[in-house]
């Protein structure tokens, strides 16, 4: 479990000392991050900044497990990275296959060394492939949710006060929605804190809800997810 990559670009960074300076303020959170950092967790340089911290994907798979139609039975993660979203919808149990689809090979592997950890990784098909053709594998499956947490672009996305996804590098909203609503009606995607909810409004469809949620760490908002299709919340059940 806590064995040491055998690649290089791939890390697991022990002490701050080992750690690259332009990265620092990622080691701070690494616990927020990871909760079981310290049991050896991999990372690429790039995943630090794409990553979904472990609470925030817990909530977004309880979110996901309570309100998608009941008939759905898998889930695909169409943008994998090092596994923080594909590990907590495997911990949710909730469904019966979960797909982990990631580009990179070295990216990949991180992500199924840090499933083994949280002790899910062989409850989890790992696809090495563009997710955009790999989806095709579900033409005509009704029983699947897709969830998608694409690059942004970089960190630059917080320097406008609201994030034009039309823009969004290298995909943007228009592709990602045609992308994946092609093969499933509930898609569920993991945007920028400020991004343009005006521009998301455009997808709703006549008479329903589009649901969008923040998501926070200690009271500030760290990214959105907008849910499309027929999600249901318990409405009387949400936060305030
Ligand atoms: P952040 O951009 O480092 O901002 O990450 P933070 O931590 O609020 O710091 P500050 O200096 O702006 O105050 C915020 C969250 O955005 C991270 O936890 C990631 O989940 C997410 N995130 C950031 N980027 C650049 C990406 C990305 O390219 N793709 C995805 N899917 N998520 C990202």
């Amino acid at each position: 479990m806590s064995s040491k990559p055998d690649e290089k670009g791939i890390n697991q960074w022990l002490h701050v000392d080992q750690f690259p300076e332009n990265l620092k303020k990622y080691w701070f959170q690494r616990f927020k991050i990871w909760e079981q950092y310290d049991k050896g967790i991999w990372m690429t340089e790039d995943a630090w900044f794409g990553v979904t911290p472990e609470p925030i994907a817990n909530k977004i798979a309880a979110h996901i497990a309570e309100s998608a139609p009941k008939e759905k039975t898998i889930i695909v993660d169409a943008f994998a990275g090092v596994g923080g979203n594909a590990i907590a919808l495997a911990r949710s149990g909730r469904w019966d296959s979960v797909f982990a689809i990631e580009k990179d090979a070295k990216t990949l592997k991180c992500a199924k060394h840090n499933a083994e950890i949280y002790g899910v990784s062989s409850k989890i098909f790992w696809l090495n492939a563009d997710c955009f053709e790999a989806v095709n594998r579900f033409a005509g499956n009704k029983n699947v949710v897709i969830f998608a947490s694409p690059p942004w672009g970089g960190t630059e996305y917080g320097v406008d006060n609201v994030f034009d996804l039309t823009n969004m590098e290298p995909y943007n909203l228009d592709k990602l929605y045609k992308s994946f609503t092609k093969y499933s009606n509930e898609v569920v995607l993991y945007l920028p804190r400020n991004s343009d909810l005006n521009q998301i409004a455009r997808y709703g469809q006549e008479g329903k809800k589009l649901e969008v949620a923040h998501y926070a760490i200690m009271g500030a908002s760290k990214a959105l997810c907008v849910y499309f299709g027929d999600f249901k919340f318990d409405e009387e059940a949400q936060e305030p």
